[in-house]
């Protein structure tokens, strides 16, 4: 008999979530950088596991939301876990338990109970092992946790443990995708992720909050290759400048890089044009929202 269901990956901002689906799922299926709030919509990524087909839901990180994006990745990630059959909460090993730790603490109470919630705390290559033992304990204090899991989703160190008892856990059932498929968003958007996860590497303080990425037009060649062109709206003619770069260098570097990989995700040839568009209000915009895979209506107060 073989089983299948819905892993979610929740957590503050930068906890790992993104590098974790996409190590499960053994390929880049979800953008990582090194800053806070990459992620803004819900990614499956999908994996197996002997009999078991594990869909992980990578969702954006729980923080205090501002602005009306904020709010909408704040309730696309709530709304992961409630539609999940598993819930696994990361918590980086050398944070510990932040303010923003306890509020998740809080909101997992206010999902429901009876639910199954793991723990995983994640980057212990970073940390002494005689700190993960007094972390555990006072995470288990706070919550009643089914499983806790100690992990390196960058090095892999516990993820294939982790990853067996998930499968464990899932219903029985048939698989809900085709055995090869590996992720569930369409190519435009993972395209579209691409380039804004090269942009968010290259750009400095609020700018990579301040700006997304829409696959405006893919076309397929008679050769084989695809031609993909893509706008990047951001808020100010400054911002345009910034994003352009001296004599086109910015832009030019980082439509080389998103190009390649989207050539390496696809197996062919890419030709990428990028544009920047200033739009002050964009962030207000519904189409803008179900261009990201986001509700708009999500973010209202
Ligand atoms: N040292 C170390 N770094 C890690 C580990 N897992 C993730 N990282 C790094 O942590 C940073 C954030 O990783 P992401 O996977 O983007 O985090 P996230 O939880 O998806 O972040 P948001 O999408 O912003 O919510 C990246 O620089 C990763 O390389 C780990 O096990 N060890
Ligand atoms: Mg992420």
């Amino acid at each position: 008999m073989t089983r299948a269901g819905f892993v979610a990956l929740i957590g503050e901002p930068n906890a790992g979530k993104s590098t974790l689906t996409n190590r499960m799922v053994g390929a880049k299926v979800s953008i990582v950088t090194h800053k806070v709030q990459t992620t803004r919509a819900r990614i499956r990524g999908v994996a197996l596991e002997g009999d078991a087909q594990i869909v992980f839901v990578d969702t954006p990180g729980l923080f205090r939301p501002r602005r009306r994006l904020d709010r909408a990745m704040v309730a696309a990630a709530w709304g992961g876990a409630a539609d999940a059959d598993v819930t696994v909460l990361l918590v980086e090993a050398h944070r510990g338990i932040t303010e923003g730790v306890e509020r998740i603490l809080e909101g997992l109470e206010g999902i429901g109970k009876g639910r199954i919630v793991a723990l995983a705390i994640n980057k212990i290559d970073k940390v002494q092992s005689e700190k993960l033992l007094s972390l555990t304990k006072d995470l288990n204090d706070r919550y009643d946790f089914a499983e806790t899991f100690m992990i390196s989703a960058e090095k892999g160190h516990g993820t294939e443990h982790l990853k067996q008892w998930l499968a464990e856990r899932l219903p029985e059932g048939p698989w809900l995708y085709p055995e090869d498929q590996i992720a569930d968003l369409p190519m435009r958007m993972i395209a579209a992720e691409m380039t804004r996860e090269k942009l968010t590497i290259r750009l400095h303080q609020e700018l990579p909050y301040q700006m997304t990425v829409e696959t405006e037009n893919w076309e397929e060649r008679k050769d084989g290759s695809a031609r993909i062109d893509q706008i990047i709206y951001v808020m100010r003619d400054g911002h345009k400048g910034i994003v352009l770069g001296n004599k086109g260098e910015t832009i030019k570097s980082v439509s080389k890089a998103a190009r390649e990989e989207i050539e390496e995700f696809l197996g062919r040839r890419v030709h990428l044009f990028l544009q920047v568009k200033v739009r002050p209000n964009w962030l207000e915009e519904a189409e803008r929202y179900s261009e990201m895979g986001l509700n708009f209506k999500d973010g209202n107060k």
